[in-house]
């Protein structure tokens, strides 16, 4: 049996516990991520949990905080993470201390957790690559699906609108989603001048996944403090409003207001470069978006090639404190955005540089912070004031990285 038929014959097999569960919970905490996979897993979920006339509350996060995944285990019923959690199973097992059931579905490299209360449901522990082939909205589709036993091309197609965010061809399990919202017709496919397409029937009109993906990922970002995702949740299982998308609309205009007024202050001095790093920081120019849009600038400011290309790019905001729908994080703290240019990019491709992940974790958590992402781009959370500390000690780490893989060359030079 290969990959994809054993974890939907798992899935099968674990519906009717998940949905006794479920049921019998009271009231059902969704916590999901910001953007359309976040969003769109949040949607089908929430389809299953109204068909069956659960409770349920939702909660939008943009970032794992440890403090907020402890006040999460103080909420009564059941704790469901989607698109997050995964990589921190560890300590969500910990803090539940073997009282609650908790679910998370993600695709996230995760922790692989040994708790009979805790549900880590994620295609890479059964072989299946959660960056290729499986978005988090893929995931939730196909437990669903197993849960009611069919196939239903409405949450398919949310499925697939989620799965954007994965590049190239569909595959895998976001291929199951496809077939299932092709054969209701709900999705065409198009074959565009370089690539193929899947455009979504969305108010009788078909519009590419990508656009609808980016559509809600600006929904709950930027509008993150402004009822942003519950309105995107809303556009999943309603359609697009008039209502919906004329917010969407002034969100968008609000970003590219936002990025203007960021790139006058880098060009008027606001940009530093130092031996391996270049920042800026945007104090709380963004404090009343979604800290998500850090990140995006960060990659706009490089494309539009105003940085080097072969140092990291970091970009610092002021953190707004607010969660919606569960108070405010204690502190005062900065958010921190990774990029790494094309030049840095192979150098870290070539292991001659370190991941921007592996530095900036070790970097934020020296510093009572916490960071995590990928080779390329990662994003983390320090005490306000220690920004300069941590561009200090990020180039001390780099430095000592390079030092190292030179002396590794070097040896092997020798060799040969
Ligand atoms: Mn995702």
């Amino acid at each position: 049996m290969d990959e994809i038929s054993h974890f939907l014959d798992l899935l099968s097999k674990l519906g009717p516990d998940v949905m006794s569960r479920l049921k019998s919970a009271g009231e059902v905490t969704v916590v999901h991520h910001d953007d359309a996979d976040g969003i769109t897993s949040a949607a089908i979920l929430e389809w299953l949990l109204d068909e069956n006339n659960i409770d349920s509350k939702l909660i939008c996060l943009e970032k794992t905080f440890p403090q907020i995944l402890s006040r999460l285990e103080s909420e009564e019923g059941v704790l469901v993470y989607l698109d997050l959690g995964s990589p921190h199973a560890k300590l969500i097992s910990k803090l539940n201390r073997g009282r609650d059931f908790i679910m998370i579905l993600d695709h996230h490299d995760p922790e692989k957790v040994d708790d009979p209360k805790i549900l880590n449901i994620n295609p890479e522990l059964y072989g299946i690559s959660g960056e290729s082939e499986a978005s988090a909205s893929a995931v939730v589709y196909a437990l669903v699906r197993a849960i009611i036993g069919e196939a239903k091309g409405e949450l398919a197609k949310l499925a697939l609108i989620g799965a954007a965010e994965i590049p190239g061809e569909i595959a895998g399990l976001n291929e199951l989603a496809l077939r299932d919202a092709l054969s209701a017709g709900l999705v065409k496919r198009r074959a565009l001048r370089r690539r193929i397409d899947y455009a979504v029937v969305e108010g009788g009109r078909l519009i590419s996944r990508s656009e609808l993906s980016k559509r809600l990922t600006i929904l709950g970002s930027v509008g993150y403090y402004r009822n942003g995702p519950q309105m995107a949740l809303k556009a999943c299982l309603e359609g697009f409003s008039p209502a919906i998308s004329s917010l969407y609309k002034k969100l968008e205009e609000e970003r590219k207001r936002l990025y203007r007024e960021a790139l006058t202050r880098l060009r008027e001095g606001g940009f530093h470069t130092t031996t391996n790093v270049q920042w800026f920081h945007l104090g709380d120019l963004f404090l009343n978006v979604g800290s998500k849009v850090l990140g995006t600038f960060a990659s706009y400011v490089m494309h539009r090639g105003m940085s080097r290309r072969d140092k990291y790019l970091v970009g610092f905001m002021h953190l707004n404190p607010k969660i919606p729908g569960l108070g405010e994080l204690e502190g005062e703290y900065s958010k921190v955005s990774v990029r790494t240019p094309d030049q840095l990019a192979a150098m870290i491709r070539s292991k001659r540089m370190p991941s921007s992940a592996e530095v900036l974790s070790h970097v934020c958590s020296l510093l009572g912070g916490f960071g995590d992402g990928h080779d390329y781009a990662a994003s983390g959370i320090i005490p306000r004031g220690r920004e300069r500390e941590l561009i200090r000690r990020m180039n001390r780490r780099v430095e000592q990285y390079a030092a190292k893989s030179k002396k590794g060359r070097a040896s092997l030079d020798e060799f040969f």
